[in-house]
């Protein structure tokens, strides 16, 4: 058995340089290029991943998952930024943060990034757009392989997606490439998408809240004490034909793999009971235990017992790739989790 791997070039064209923290710390930008080398050599390694590019698809399946005039701003915003001649940070290439957002119940929408964005985890450099559309290509490509029959494929897209919203980017993501691909799937029969990033899904969730062909289940860190902090209650439930299809699971800080597989064995009960023909999988490897920017427990091999448990689900499957900073890990947790999928 084979794995097909989606990889495109153009995630080196987002290459921010910094990053704004708590405190006021500017720090090397943690969602880097390097993050897709180390993962596709430790691929490349293995006998069964066959990498391989996006192709050239329509983009329509982003429009049918975020709005217009979003889409339009991630492809503009930073080009007309810089016309402002705006002044920028020295030893740093352009990169457009928001500083000011709306107030709560202000009614006027101005040309301000801060209409499109959550929070200062997702600037715009010159590549950003490009790289977005990249990164979508792949999960396209992962959903169209699964149309036609194939069992699984991973898409390996960069920039990340999940907290992207139907009209806003955040923590990194731009375009949500697992709604990308649950959406595409959705035309055939329900989809579950299962959320196993160490942060809540919580642009996925405001995708398909009102949606009861795709369920969405996000196993995550509390958001009482970590991002996105507004989002990822176990209350949030779905609204109106949706209520009952969004699960949310939050868990303690330091969460082991003990713990954690009871939680994932709850999200795969609520699948079984939904029934649907396909799953989509928003793989994060940011529960791992030494995650520079994160609070769990997880070892390599606890990404095997997870990936076994979701392959025993044995429905055709996108695994999309999220989250994980620990650049160092980051080959190994991805084929000890991918290897149940190719082997
Ligand atoms: N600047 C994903 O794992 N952290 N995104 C903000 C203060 C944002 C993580 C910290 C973390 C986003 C796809
Ligand atoms: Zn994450």
């Amino acid at each position: 058995m084979s794995l097909p791997v989606i990889h495109s070039e153009t995630y080196k064209l987002h290459n921010p340089t910094f990053e704004i923290w708590p405190g006021g710390w500017i720090r090397e930008y943690f969602e880097s290029p390097q993050r897709v080398e180390i993962i596709l050599a430790a691929l490349q390694s293995t006998g069964w991943a066959e990498v391989r590019s996006p192709d050239e698809a329509l983009i329509d399946p982003i429009a049918a998952v975020h709005n217009q005039n979003y889409i339009d701003y991630i492809q503009n915003g930073y080009r007309n930024w810089l016309a402002t001649k705006p002044e920028i940070m020295e030893g740093h290439a352009p990169t457009y943060y928001a500083t000011t957002f709306p107030p709560p119940r202000s009614q006027r929408r101005g040309d301000q990034y801060g209409n499109f964005t959550f929070d200062q985890s997702a600037p715009l450099v010159k590549g950003t757009y490009e790289a977005a559309v990249g990164s979508a290509r792949c999960a396209i490509t992962a959903a169209n392989l699964i149309l036609n029959n194939q069992r699984a494929a991973y898409a390996l897209c960069r920039p990340p997606g999940h907290h992207a919203g139907k009209d806003f980017s955040g923590g990194y993501c731009y375009f949500n490439n697992t709604a990308i691909a649950a959406k595409m799937l959705s035309a055939r029969g329900r989809v579950a998408i299962l959320d196993v990033d160490y942060h809540h899904g919580n642009g996925t969730q405001d995708i398909f809240y009102e949606d009861d062909r795709v369920l969405t289940i996000s196993i995550h860190a509390d958001p009482s004490w970590e991002y996105p902090y507004f989002l990822g209650y176990a209350d949030e439930i779905g609204s109106g034909k949706g209520d009952g299809f969004n699960l949310n699971i939050p868990l303690p800080k330091r969460t082991d793999g003990v713990a954690y597989l009871a939680a994932l064995d709850r999200a795969i009960q609520r699948i079984s009971e939904f029934k649907p023909w396909a799953l989509v999988v928003a793989l994060g490897f940011d529960t791992f235990d030494g995650d520079p920017i994160s609070q769990f427990a997880l070892k390599t091999a606890d990404y095997s017992s997870i990936a076994q448990r979701i392959r025993s689900i044995n429905l055709p499957t996108v695994i999309v790739q999220e989250g994980g900073y620990n650049i160092e890990a980051l080959g190994r947790n991805a084929v000890a989790f991918l290897k149940l999928f190719g082997e």
